[in-house]
């Protein structure tokens, strides 16, 4: 933990590292938690107290006492989902009106994003992204193009600023051949009752905000969403999602300087997935990829998607490692190997003319992995408390990719509660 400083944590993979759970274990240490990129795409799931939340738009650190947690400029936001989001909230006891701040910058989701994200879907064929439908790639795509709307937006005027962007929608619709408009007006409702809902919040200057707080002293956790791997410059691009999802996001999704970065934590999970379309070396189509599928509870947290399983991919995190500057690593979910004979680890890829690299290639379409065996602990280690208690063959696989990723693994996850975590010495 840093003070007068912003420690970042993010996915080192495709996504669903667990980073909703980290940040919820990290977070007692933290004044402030921030997200920075993304939008209602991500989907944190948290675990505690027998109760299971999860997270789309509002940082993880909601949980924690009277913390007070940021939406970043580099956020997008969708009113009605998060008022559904925030009520649900409320209901189970958590107060946010007075502790979530929301960047008067950060853009507007409107329902015709969202037609707009199935519309330009459906002309892609079989190369869909195989986005999650929220509109995230529209309304980035409106920010980048000068477009937007953004939540400073609903101070003043608003209906009139609704109605432009709307119609400046709607045409583009016409043109992608899209007819299905069922449930638009009630959707817009809906939305609109979000924004009013909305103007109840600290609607702030939050880049302002956020050095004011350094300045003071004041620690804070930023939150990554989604992963490396589907940042839009350094992912599998076009596979990706529409934000950076980078350490470098941080900086401009909270008008932080690169300076004030002080720790950063990549989340990995000891296996991999993967949800929505695009290319993905370790991925395993027999029954070992769906036994991971099944232990790991594999599905997509916002839409249900099975996920994509594989081995672990440290061709792909050493990529990730350097992209992020990480400084300490976190890996989840090892339980979920407890059982296996043999547990693999991609080293190198084999390209299609037949060399070997350890670089991370421009095009992952064609490679072969080329897989390191480690036997399997075949321990149940989901009770453990100390690190002391791991089997050797275990400790073996963990020094291996700290070797390999020239990375401490700080903290191990043994399970999905808050208790099951280790905290390496
Ligand atoms: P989008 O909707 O434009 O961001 O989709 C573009 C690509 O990014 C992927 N993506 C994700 N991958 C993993 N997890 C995500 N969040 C949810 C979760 C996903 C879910 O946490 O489980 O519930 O299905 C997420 N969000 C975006 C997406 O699959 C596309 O490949
Ligand atoms: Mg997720």
């Amino acid at each position: 933990m840093n003070t007068g400083k912003v420690d970042v944590l993010l996915g080192l993979q495709w996504g669903d590292e667990g980073k909703g759970k980290v940040v919820d274990v990290l977070t007692p240490h933290y004044d402030v938690v921030a997200r920075f990129q993304g939008g209602p795409n991500a989907g944190h799931t948290l675990e505690f107290e027998g109760q299971k939340y999860v997270l789309r738009s509002i940082p993880s650190g909601i949980f924690q006492g009277g913390k007070v947690n940021i939406i970043g400029n580099g956020v997008v936001l969708a009113p009605d989902l998060f008022m559904d989001e925030a009520r649900s909230l409320e209901k189970s006891g958590h107060e946010l009106q007075s502790r979530l701040h929301i960047s008067k910058k950060a853009h507007l989701i409107m329902p015709t994003h969202r037609l707009l994200d199935r519309a330009i879907e459906a002309t892609k064929g079989k190369n869909k992204v195989g986005t999650t439908g929220k509109g995230i790639g529209p309304t980035y795509t409106d920010k980048v193009s000068r477009t937007g709307l953004r939540v400073g937006d609903i101070l003043d005027n608003f209906e009139e600023k609704y109605a432009k962007h709307k119609a400046l929608h709607m045409t583009r619709l016409k043109e992608l051949g899209w007819t299905d408009f069922d449930g638009l007006e009630e959707t817009e409702k809906k939305w609109m009752e979000g924004v009013e809902y909305l103007r109840g919040f600290h609607i702030v200057d939050s880049e302002i905000e956020v050095n004011k707080l350094l300045r003071e002293g004041k620690s804070i956790l930023c939150e990554g969403a989604q992963g490396t791997m589907l940042d839009v410059d350094f992912g599998s691009y076009p596979f990706v999602t529409s934000s950076n999802t980078i350490c470098a996001g941080a900086c401009t999704g909270l008008g932080v300087g690169p300076g004030k970065i002080g720790n950063v934590f990549g989340i990995m999970k000891a296996y991999c997935t993967r949800v929505g379309a695009g290319p993905f070396p370790t991925e395993l189509f027999d029954e070992t990829g769906t036994k991971i599928r099944d232990l790991g509870h594999e599905y997509g947290a916002v839409t249900g998607r099975e996920r994509r399983c594989g081995w672990v991919d440290l061709v792909q995190l050493k990529y990730s490692v350097m992209l992020n500057g990480v400084t300490e690593l976190i890996m989840m979910k090892s339980d979920v190997l407890d059982t296996f004979e043999t547990v693999k680890a991609c080293v190198a890829y084999r390209l299609a003319d037949g060399t070997e690299t350890s670089d991370f290639p421009y095009e992952i379409n064609d490679v072969t992995p080329i897989y390191k065996e480690f036997p399997g602990w075949k321990t149940d280690m989901t009770h453990f408390t100390s690190e002391d208690q791991f089997p050797q063959p275990f400790k073996d696989y963990v020094a291996f990719l700290e070797e390999y990723l020239e990375t401490p693994i700080r903290i191990i996850s043994i399970g999905p509660d808050r208790e099951q975590t280790i905290v390496r010495k």
